[in-house]
């Protein structure tokens, strides 16, 4: 991703699912106060490795189990960092959740830290949602953001599964896809309103979004 220095010591240490290199290097670099957002882009670079390195059969399915759990001990280094930065008054209602058929959640549980951070109340519905119980929530809390996770291609057609239900339910909040492999041409077919690949990005979207911003 575009704010991670690509030859990083830390993507490599995930990459190569170097747990002890990678959270040792972690808490040097949040001790050394570098700012945990680029930490976590990196992060997010080494992951997309692991699953390179899957794709081109250099990892089993053990790779990215392993790569999982790395990814899950770091964010318990950022947690207590992040949290400790949250600023910002109170802001609006976002409903989350992995749609239909995909159980990634470490992306999407990132988000989930980072909008509460910025003050949003965040309604999580977990992982593998179905598209009626996005609507159900939605009908009860009335968001002002609904934001989907989904990572794998089977993920598209639950998108836009559940964006349709919304829509014929009369859900008239800003719809936002979200996961690192989404490009145009998924937000489309879906019918989302916006994609974002990473989180950070996402949160700035989220707060243009309710300040009534023209610049998204
Ligand atoms: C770790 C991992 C797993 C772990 C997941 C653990 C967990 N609890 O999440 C496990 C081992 C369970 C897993 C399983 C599978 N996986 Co997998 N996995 C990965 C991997 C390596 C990393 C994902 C990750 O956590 N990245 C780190 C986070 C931080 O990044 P992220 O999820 O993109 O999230 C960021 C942004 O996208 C954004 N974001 C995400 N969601 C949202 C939502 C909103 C609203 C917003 C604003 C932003 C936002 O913010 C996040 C932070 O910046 C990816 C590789 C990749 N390129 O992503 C493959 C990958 C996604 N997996 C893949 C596959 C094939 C599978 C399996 C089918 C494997 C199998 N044979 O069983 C299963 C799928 C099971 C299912 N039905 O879902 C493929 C998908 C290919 C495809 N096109 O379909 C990938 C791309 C690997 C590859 N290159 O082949 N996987």
């Amino acid at each position: 991703m575009s704010r991670a220095n690509k030859d990083s010591q830390l993507i490599s240490a995930i990459a190569n699912l170097r747990e002890e290199e990678a959270l040792a290097l972690v808490r040097e670099r949040l001790a050394a106060k570098d700012d945990p957002l680029l930490l976590i882009a990196e992060c997010q670079e080494g992951m997309r490795q692991v699953g390179e390195r899957y794709e081109q059969q250099q990892y089993y399915l053990a790779g990215l189990i392993m790569g999982g759990e790395i990814f899950r001990e770091l964010m318990g280094l950022f947690r207590p960092v992040l949290e400790s930065q949250i600023s910002g008054s109170a802001s609006g209602r976002v409903l989350l959740g992995t749609v239909a058929g995909d159980i990634h959640d470490l992306g999407k549980n990132m988000v989930n830290m980072l909008l509460r951070c910025h003050k949003f109340t965040v309604y999580d519905l977990g992982v593998d949602v179905p598209p009626r119980e996005f609507t159900r929530k939605a009908q009860e809390i009335q968001p002002d953001i609904v934001g989907l996770s989904g990572l794998i291609t089977l993920s598209y057609d639950s998108m836009r599964e559940t964006i349709n239900l919304l829509h014929t339910e009369g859900c008239q909040a800003p719809i936002i896809i979200g996961g690192g492999l989404l490009d145009e041409e998924i937000r489309q077919y879906t019918g989302a309103d916006y994609r974002v690949t990473d989180a950070i990005a996402g949160i700035e979207l989220c707060q243009r979004l309710l300040t009534g911003s023209n610049e998204v």
